[in-house]
């Protein structure tokens, strides 16, 4: 949906749900609640979170509860992602009860899924031909979508919710689901149809607990599985014993069982009267996903998720995890000297995000005194310049960058003026003076009163010429083919009709061979036995290969080559991020370093835009 005209904040949670109170003041007085990283989202109200650990990233699959939501009044699903844990991208609703012909409502508790070059995401909702509840499957080639409703009908229909999926290491996928009961069906290895029927696991009291006073309830499995597979021991994390819910698991020596009861991972807490739990494990660390009532407004309808990091305990149990307005602690930092999205956030107050003209999200709502904390910010040595893509209907105002607090040090400040519409978009450039060092960087919003002007993109440039720490040349590819070649056949050429940030990408046409790309020598840039982060944005003119970005290294005489990110399916539709960690390590001298973006098969001509290596 593209917006010309502004809408009324009704959705602006803080500022509406301030004024209710009778609280409005600058959300900047209230640093308490600013400074929590938990709920993970404060633009809208989201549920039952389904995270996915895809090529570096964590993407989370969540619901959305619309504001003022009575009675679980859900009509989308929503797409997040992060590398860190803290800092949040939208992605906005690539799937929505509008996507499946045969629904009608309840847009509720989902799982994504990656599976040969495809993300599969299970979703129950009404079938209006039935009044019963269903589940269906959408596809993707990406895992923020667009995704489309595979079957044109329901994949399995028991008038019951709450998919879950998982693929065993022998490749066999199960779908379990269930209200009252708890459902399984072995999928075919295409994801969109099984085999056999639909099963019920037994719900003994030994493998789900036992309930009291509710007789046709034995046990405390509710709602909300999570099945996973963990060191050789299968596990059932489940919302139990309504109402309220809190979560408890069991485990089982096979996918189907027999599950054992083994207790409560996350007691009942907060002001939703239901929780959902999604478990995964990245960059060493395992993450518990939930969702509570933490946002003002919040109750059993007008949920949030919130995510804690855990330790298994040596013998393969889970510790109880309690809920927090902290959160999960940083991976790493956030590279400031990249593109970054302004809809990536750690934390806000009083902006809201809509789908950019230009592709992606953009932040909008934007009134004075609002901010964005991004958090853990990387500045190194320094940056010397902040830019923002900006637009504005009106006649704009300021964007102040502050380091740790909304009130604190100033160290830029970019002026917007009017652009002529709310899509209109240009970049503004200021000086940046005093940031160091790693810091959370609170963009600023200020001005007069009303909507000032929306930001899609957001940018630093590093003091003293470097690029902060990135390695390549022309990394923005905003300086046409300057550093860039081909490796192998090919023509390179600047291109603005497809972009993934700023006004330019390269396009490589006329490989011959999968192996050819675009490429940069770095053979100065690198040392010896140090480990690289590569980012690298890469489409299609057309296809769907996988891509990966390699290193090919000549020392005395011979050539190796290093895969620097794992491979993914890229398309024509949308930009996909290659990223990844490698060591990179020589015998002898090097004589040749060139970092290039391949596909594993094919000769599918390639865009790509915004790389980073470091
Ligand atoms: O969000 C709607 C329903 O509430 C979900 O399907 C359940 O798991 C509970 O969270």
């Amino acid at each position: 949906m593209r917006l010309s005209i502004r809408r009324p904040r009704g959705a602006a949670l803080w500022r509406v749900l301030a004024t209710a109170a009778g609280l409005l003041c600058a959300a900047a007085l209230l640093p308490a609640v600013a400074r929590a990283d938990n709920p993970i989202v404060q633009t809208i109200y989201t549920a039952d979170p389904a995270p996915l650990v895809y090529n570096g990233r964590v993407y989370l699959y969540t619901g959305h509860d619309e504001d003022g939501s009575t009675n679980y009044t859900m009509r989308e699903w929503r797409v997040w992602s992060s590398a860190d844990m803290v800092n949040w991208t939208d992605h906005g609703s690539p799937l929505s009860l509008a996507s499946f012909s045969w629904a009608s409502t309840n847009a509720w508790a989902g799982q994504a899924v990656y599976r040969n070059g495809k993300f599969y995401w299970y979703v129950p909702m009404t079938n209006r031909a039935t009044g019963r509840m269903a589940i269906g499957v959408a596809v993707s080639t990406s895992p923020t979508g667009p995704f489309s409703d595979a079957l044109g009908h329901p994949l399995v229909e028991t008038g019951e919710i709450d998919p879950t999926v998982f693929i065993d290491d022998d490749g066999q996928a199960y779908l379990y689901w269930g209200n009252p009961n708890l459902w399984y069906v072995k999928l075919n290895a295409d994801m969109i149809s099984y085999s056999g029927s639909p099963a019920q696991i037994p719900l003994t009291t030994a493998g789900f607990g036992t309930r009291t006073g509710n007789a046709s309830r034995p046990t405390l499995f509710e709602e909300g599985p999570w099945v996973y597979k963990r060191n050789g021991l299968y596990y059932n994390v489940f919302a139990a014993r309504c109402c309220s819910e809190y979560i408890a698991y069991s485990t089982a020596p096979a996918p189907t069982g027999p599950w054992t009861f083994r207790g409560t991972v996350m007691p009942s807490q907060g002001a939703s009267f239901t929780n959902h739990p999604g478990i995964v494990d990245f960059n060493g660390g395992s993450y518990f996903f939930y969702h509570n009532g933490a946002l003002p407004g919040g109750s059993g309808y007008t949920r949030s998720v919130a995510v804690e990091k855990f330790s298994y305990n040596a013998d393969g149990t889970i510790p109880t995890i309690n809920m927090t307005t902290t959160g999960a602690p940083q991976v790493g930092t956030l590279n400031p000297y990249v593109r970054q999205e302004a809809e990536t956030i750690a934390w806000e107050s009083g902006v809201e995000t809509e789908p950019a003209a230009e592709g992606g999200m953009d932040v909008g709502w934007i009134e004075n005194n609002d901010y964005i904390k991004v958090k853990g910010v990387g500045f190194g040595a320094g940056a010397a310049s902040f830019s923002a893509h900006v637009a504005s209907a009106t006649t704009g105002g300021r964007i102040e960058l502050r380091l740790d607090g909304a009130n604190g040090s100033l160290v830029g400040t970019c002026t917007v003026a009017g652009t002529g519409g709310w899509q209109t978009w240009t970049t503004v450039t200021c000086p940046v003076s005093g940031a160091t060092g790693t810091h959370d960087l609170y963009l600023k919003f200020t001005g007069g009163s009303g909507n000032l002007f929306n930001v899609n993109w957001w940018q630093f440039t590093a003091a003293g010429g470097n690029s902060g720490g990135n390695l390549l040349t022309n990394a923005a590819m905003e300086s046409g083919t300057s550093g860039w070649a081909v490796f192998g056949s090919g023509t390179l050429a600047a291109n603005t009709a497809v972009v993934h940030g700023g006004s330019q990408s390269l396009l490589l046409t006329g490989r011959t061979a999968s192996w050819n790309g675009p490429g940069q020598d770095v053979t100065s840039k690198l040392t010896n036995g140090k480990s690289y982060a590569t980012s690298v944005w890469v489409r299609t003119q057309s296809g769907t290969p996988s891509a990966k970005v390699t290193l090919a290294l000549t020392a005395n005489g011979s050539t190796s080559y290093v895969q620097l990110t794992p491979a993914a399916a890229v398309n024509a539709n949308g930009w996909t991020q290659l990223t990844g960690t490698a060591t990179v390590s020589w015998t002898g001298t090097l004589t040749g370093a060139t970092l290039y973006v391949e596909t594993s098969a094919g000769t599918d001509s390639l865009y790509i835009d915004d790389a980073s290596l470091q």
